[in-house]
């Protein structure tokens, strides 16, 4: 299932880079597909969203 989470605080190339690779460390996480603001991430079964927002908020961004 896909599942979009929306994301403040990214600005640039940069910020995608580190949130994708990040996210693809997980091995619930299927595909990734991250943009400025925004990643929408493929899991076979409901991801765990409580560990992906965790991720995301360890790179120093703010799931919102
Ligand atoms: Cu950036």
């Amino acid at each position: 299932m896909q599942t979009t989470f929306r994301i403040k605080g990214m600005s640039c190339g940069h910020c995608v880079k580190a949130v994708e690779t990040a996210l693809r460390r997980l091995s619930e996480i299927e595909q990734v597909k991250v943009t400025v603001g925004e990643a929408v991430v493929t899991t076979a079964g409901p991801p765990n969203e409580p560990q992906i927002r965790q991720v995301i908020e360890d790179e120093g961004y703010e799931v919102v």
